[in-house]
């Protein structure tokens, strides 16, 4: 563990480093308190919920048999608690129709299946969010909702969806504050189709009657989730990128959900960000990191993910573009999975309110192409780090070190008594 008085006097030759580049690490300070993270409750246990459907093959394919998995609501919500205090955001938590605590069926469901993730997230002063769960059920058909040709099927899901949106609604409601009802289906090919324009427009025609009723946004946003491919779907995924963006652009109020592991691999959401946002009325992230595709690996540290959160800020997006984790691990302790990804994007957060700017804006504007550059790489150097040290002490959050230590002493307390 490092001294308080070590990282007191680094931060002190830290502010004054930044001053030098026009930078208030104050004021970065400040607006970082008014970022919020949503934490998907789903890594805490593998994406399974709570029904009673039984093993059922599911479309999110989760790797590993880590022990310690949380097996009811009370064990979820505490191992979130837990990590969440491992995080300097303030958070929201986003949950799944499938986490409804009593038993009822996903589209039986009504906000009072949700009453105990309600009065929770009340105690803690976290917001929720809420995705209907397309997938791991019996009426799923052949990995199809409502892109269903099938009208039985299709109806199930329309049914279900609608009731998301007053689940959200409700849960927006009570908590006095957005949530966000994020749509993201599987329904996809593993082959090339005959007709993609009739899938596309079984699609259309189902979300023009999902999203028919309007809500008040102050409590409520719908966001339409779209996917390149899937495992077992590798030709074709109806909700494509494209598809939902269209569909949202030409439809005032509905939101696109973007998901860094969505997209062909070398595509990155940060440059999406400009071009979406003036078009579409809301925008969540999905914070991911994909490994050669969507693999739903834990989110660290990387080049992307500052480009992410630097287009954020340079684009004054914070607090306008909304954002959640989304992955899952079964490899590895699911505490730490949570942390990691909280810190490595606080970390990116940070770093991006910390940036100079201005003088790569200015540069820019000049032509001086070799300054931008040149600026670019020096930026990366900057002491962010030790900035970071001090709003963790700030805010009584233990430093790395400390922090594994303490999910190894949750882990040898409570999750291998599982
Ligand atoms: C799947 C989507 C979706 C899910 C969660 C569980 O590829 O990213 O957001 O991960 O809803
Ligand atoms: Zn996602």
């Amino acid at each position: 563990m490092q001294s308080d008085e070590k990282i007191l006097k680094a931060y002190e030759l830290a502010k004054e480093e930044f001053a030098s580049w026009g930078v208030d690490t104050e004021e970065a300070l400040r607006k970082f308190d008014t970022v919020k993270m949503s934490i998907q409750c789903w890594q805490g246990d593998d994406v399974k919920g709570f029904e009673p459907v039984g093993d059922i093959g599911s479309q999110n394919v989760v790797t590993g048999n880590y022990p310690g998995a949380a097996r009811t609501g009370d064990e979820l919500r505490a191992d979130i608690d837990f990590a969440a205090a491992l995080s300097p955001f303030s958070h929201k938590i986003n949950i799944h129709s499938c986490y409804g605590e009593f038993g009822r069926d996903r589209k039986d469901v009504t906000v009072e299946d949700f009453s105990r993730w309600i009065d929770w997230a009340k105690e803690k002063g976290y917001g929720l969010d809420f995705n209907g769960s397309y997938f791991a059920h019996p009426m799923m058909n052949n990995g199809f909702s409502y892109a269903s040709l099938d009208k039985t099927t299709r109806d199930y899901w329309i049914e279900t969806a609608k009731g998301t949106r007053e689940i959200s609604y409700e849960i927006g409601k009570r908590l006095g504050q957005v949530c966000y009802n994020n749509l993201w289906i599987p329904d996809g090919l593993k082959d090339t189709p005959a007709n993609r324009f009739r899938y596309r427009d079984v699609l259309e025609e189902s979300l023009d009657e999902i999203l028919a009723k309007k809500y008040d946004g102050e409590y409520f946003v719908d966001t339409l989730e779209g996917k390149l491919f899937g495992i077992g779907v590798e030709s074709f995924t109806v909700g494509s990128h494209e598809f939902y963006l269209g569909y949202a652009a030409s439809r005032r109020g509905v939101g696109v959900c973007l998901d860094t592991g969505h997209y062909h691999p070398t595509e990155q959401v940060a440059d999406k960000l400009s071009a979406v946002v003036r078009f579409v009325d809301h925008v969540l992230l999905h914070i991911s990191r994909g490994v050669r595709w969507d693999s739903d690996h834990i989110v660290v540290q990387s080049d992307d993910l500052t480009a992410l959160m630097s287009e954020m800020n340079r684009g004054g997006l914070y607090g306008k573009v909304a954002m959640g984790l989304d992955y899952f691990d079964a490899s590895v302790n699911r505490i730490a999975a949570w942390s990691i990804g909280l810190r490595a994007a606080a970390k990116a957060v940070l770093t991006s309110l910390l940036e100079p700017f201005a003088y790569i804006d200015k540069a820019e504007l000049e032509g001086d192409f070799t300054a931008r550059l040149a600026y670019t790489d020096e930026f990366k150097n900057l002491p962010v780090n030790a900035v970071w040290d001090y709003m963790l002490l700030k805010k009584g959050i233990p430093e790395g070190r400390d922090a594994l230590a303490s999910i190894k002493k949750y882990e040898k307390d409570v999750l291998s008594l599982r």
